[in-house]
């Protein structure tokens, strides 16, 4: 087990489309390890692939650290959202984008399926924080960050905080 090292904004590895498994072996599995270790070594309520630098669908939640009555460790490979519904808006932070929380608008509930470690179907009901937390790490997997989603004046707040720690546009422009 090892705890990786996390990428941060505005890191390009971050935008990329995630590819999806196709054969679940002892590498996955490692995988798998590894992020849980990572995301609880952070903290972090959830943790997907590509912020450690893997371009693979494969996420790993776990609310629990925020809330009682949650599932504990749930690990997706290939995760799909296949219903969701409703709306909640909540605060949100991101590992890779460290310092920066805001409000996002999210579904209320989300219906997951994917495959566990073993690759068997797996589907897995989330409302609240963890209906958010699958959109979150789902939209990781897709290059989205939740800066994304932010209101637009929400997102003018972001910039501001980027340019206090960048410098105006050029530093971070390159990326
Ligand atoms: O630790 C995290 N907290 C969090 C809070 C609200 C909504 C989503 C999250 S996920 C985040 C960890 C992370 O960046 N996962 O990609
Ligand atoms: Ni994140």
């Amino acid at each position: 087990m090892a705890v990786l090292r996390i990428l941060t904004y505005p890191d390009p590895r971050l935008r990329k489309k995630s590819v999806p498994v196709e054969r679940i072996d002892k590498q996955i599995e490692k995988l798998l390890d590894d992020m849980a270790e990572t995301m609880y070594d952070a903290p972090g309520i959830g943790l997907a692939a590509p912020q450690v630098g893997v371009n693979l669908r494969v996420i790993v939640v776990d609310i629990s650290p925020r809330e009682e009555n949650s599932p504990g460790l749930i690990e997706l490979v290939n995760p799909e959202i296949v219903l969701a519904e409703g709306e909640q808006i909540g605060e949100e932070g991101c590992l890779s984008i460290p310092g920066f929380v805001s409000e996002v608008r999210r579904k209320a509930r989300v219906v997951v399926r994917g495959l566990d470690r073993k690759g068997k179907p797996v589907e897995i009901e989330g409302t609240g924080l963890l209906a958010r937390a699958f959109q979150h790490e789902i939209d990781h997997l897709d290059g989205i960050l939740f800066i994304d989603r932010l209101s637009r004046l929400k997102r003018e707040l972001f910039k501001k905080k980027l340019e206090k720690v960048f410098g105006k546009e050029e530093s971070y422009a390159a990326f």
